[in-house]
């Protein structure tokens, strides 16, 4: 049993953009002071975390000049040496500045394309000097309001178009980078492209270098659009997708909350870290979440120990449910496995012709209860801690 404090080992990483998030919101003004960049890797390492990522401009301004962005870049990676964390991950901002207010890759402007293949490469050599090897990308702005625009098919094409070159250019720059598509269904758009984990899957199909793409679910933006979000990343690991995660919780069907990991859906955050344990995801565990715009400084702090926290608590919940007799008796009660039919369920002709004439016990099968109710509520007990 541990006292549930994280160590590196957990592979735990936040972003400067949610550590760091200053309370602003589309109504209110900032009600935190600003952190800066080598403070927060330098608390996020007295935390237990492993890793900090980054947007280019979390780290260097949109408009810093060449000798002053060397210096932040110098300054950030000092702070990383000095207390012992990694960036994993990278990505780029395509969505604060106004030149992206019709999209980035998706705008109808051919400029403002080409912009943001330049920005993104610039931003790619950062993610490679700080050392990432995922690098993600969100279409915060890659959508529309107003479809009378007639771009939906061509969109689609110049997302497409962007991901090859991009792929290709860190490809030639020998960066090895794995990219991992972040899809959200709405906000800041109306309609954002590739809504969900699904459509993204079925995206990276199109590509010419499927095998460099996968997914960066987020727990929000699932449950955004009314969606399981456990099994959106069951899809992405059954596909071997699963490039990334990003971490948080949220209420159904309602603006983007970013919140504290586990702090809603305590039964949903427990189905999701049984999932990742269970699949033997390896990767970086990302909270892309935010303390609330009631907390000052120390809430922010108490809120990255609790999504660190609340995942070590829920990995030795599904330990506990791994290894609970009681549990895995009503499993295998749930579990009907038949050896003579999984044989014949292998496609032969003849296995087809026996199946064809076998005879079932359709009433049987109708009247079979499943235990369900009593493994959801040994389920709730567990998570009780009175189990
Ligand atoms: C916004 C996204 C964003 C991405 C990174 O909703 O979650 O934070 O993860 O650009
Ligand atoms: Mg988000
Ligand atoms: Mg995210």
């Amino acid at each position: 049993m541990t006292d549930f404090t994280p160590t590196p080992a957990d592979r735990f990483t936040f972003g400067l953009w949610t550590v760091g998030n200053t309370g602003r919101d589309p109504f209110g003004e900032p009600t935190r002071a600003p952190l800066s960049a080598p403070y927060i890797v330098q608390k996020l390492a007295q935390l237990g975390a492993y890793g900090v990522n980054l947007h280019d401009n979390d780290l260097v301004p949109i408009d810093a000049s060449a000798a002053e962005r060397d210096r932040i870049v110098a300054d950030f990676r000092q702070a990383l040496s000095d207390h012992g964390l990694v960036v994993p991950m990278a990505t780029t901002n395509l969505f604060s500045d106004p030149a992206f207010k019709d999209g980035a890759f998706t705008s109808a402007d051919a400029h403002v394309r080409a912009y943001a293949l330049q920005k993104t490469m610039r931003s790619m050599d950062l993610g490679a000097e700080l050392g990432a090897h995922t690098y993600v990308f969100w279409g915060g702005r890659e959508g529309t309001e107003v479809d009378a625009g007639g771009k939906l098919l061509s969109a689609l094409g110049w997302f497409r178009d962007s991901l090859n070159f991009l792929a290709e250019y860190s490809e030639s720059q020998g960066y090895g980078y794995r990219f991992a598509l972040e899809p959200k269904p709405n906000e800041p758009r109306a309609d954002i492209f590739l809504p969900t984990v699904g459509s993204a899957l079925g995206f990276i199909g199109t590509l010419d270098r499927p095998e460099l793409f996968g997914v960066n679910p987020e727990f929000a933006h699932e449950t955004m659009a009314g969606l399981n979000f456990a099994h959106a990343v069951a899809q992405a690991l059954d596909a071997g997708k699963l490039f990334h995660i990003d971490l948080n919780d949220q209420k159904m069907s309602r603006f983007d909350q970013d919140l504290r990991f586990g702090s809603e859906n305590l039964k949903g955050a427990f189905t999701l870290v049984k999932l990742l344990e269970d699949s033997g995801y390896d990767g970086p565990l990302h909270f892309d979440a935010h303390a609330l715009r009631t907390e000052d400084e120390a809430g922010v702090w108490a809120f990255a120990r609790g999504c660190m926290r609340t995942y070590l608590i829920l990995k030795e919940k599904a330990r506990q449910f791994n290894a609970d007799p009681g549990i895995q008796a009503a499993l295998a009660e749930y579990h009907r496995t038949d050896d003579e039919l999984a044989a014949l369920s292998r496609f032969t002709p003849e296995n087809a012709a026996a199946l064809k004439d076998r005879t079932f016990d359709r009433a049987a099968l109708g009247g079979r209860g499943l235990g369900l109710e009593h493994l959801d509520q040994l389920t709730n007990d567990l998570l009780f801690g009175i189990r």
